[in-house]
């Protein structure tokens, strides 16, 4: 299963809850990163300034740590991705890996959420947590970002028929008991 949607739309505080219902490790680019950084690591060093900036880290970068990550023991029997793919080239990454694996994907969960309101989640983040990529600057950044790049594999996942589009307002877990009820209409 995939969660794909705009910065602020919630995907990472879902994630975690999606991981527990289904017993798999959620598996979030974007905290592998910040782990990374945080750590001072040859890959932090690598990344910190395109996460900074808001920019996305290069393809090459992002599709090694999903391949070595979905190797690890844990990620046999599922996972969850937070935050990728988020390009087109990501995508025909994963379905290599997919398809090497033998398996396929059962779901593309979108979390819609409206501009305003994601740019108030993140301004919110960042008066309590000060992550750098937070700022008002950098968040407008990464949204155009994502529409230029991300927004358009709903397309690609649509013509798949996987994605369950679920809308990202209202609280936590309002938001959850939607997202487990479109999965299970699908029979996820
Ligand atoms: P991410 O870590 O994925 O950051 P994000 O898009 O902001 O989402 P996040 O999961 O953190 O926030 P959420 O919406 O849950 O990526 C960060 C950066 O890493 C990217 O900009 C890029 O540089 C790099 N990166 C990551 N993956 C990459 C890839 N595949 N390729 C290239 N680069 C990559 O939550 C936001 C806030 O809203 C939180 O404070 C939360 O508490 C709040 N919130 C959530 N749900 C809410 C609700 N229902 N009501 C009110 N508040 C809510």
């Amino acid at each position: 299963m995939l969660l794909i949607g705009p910065p602020g739309a919630g995907k990472g505080t879902q994630a975690e809850r999606l991981s527990e219902a289904f017993d798999v490790p959620a598996i979030s680019t974007g905290d592998i990163f910040r782990f990374n950084v945080k750590n001072d690591t040859a890959l932090g060093l690598q990344v910190k300034a395109f996460m900074d900036a808001g920019a996305y880290v290069p393809d090459s970068l992002t599709n090694e740590i999903v391949s070595d990550r979905l190797q690890k023991p844990d990620a046999v029997q599922g996972f969850l991705l937070d935050g990728y793919p988020r390009t087109q080239e990501q995508v025909l990454e994963l379905d290599r890996l997919l398809e090497a694996d033998g398996t396929a994907l059962d779901a593309v969960v979108l979390i819609v959420a409206d501009t305003e309101e994601v740019v108030a989640r993140l301004l919110k983040r960042a008066a309590e947590q000060g992550r750098a990529d937070d700022t008002a600057d950098v968040i407008r950044h990464r949204l155009a970002v994502y529409e230029e790049q991300t927004a358009p594999l709903i397309d690609i996942y649509s013509s798949r028929g996987l994605v369950v589009t679920v809308d990202g307002l209202g609280a936590v877990d309002e938001v959850t008991g939607r997202i487990l009820e479109a999965l299970a209409q699908r029979g996820v």
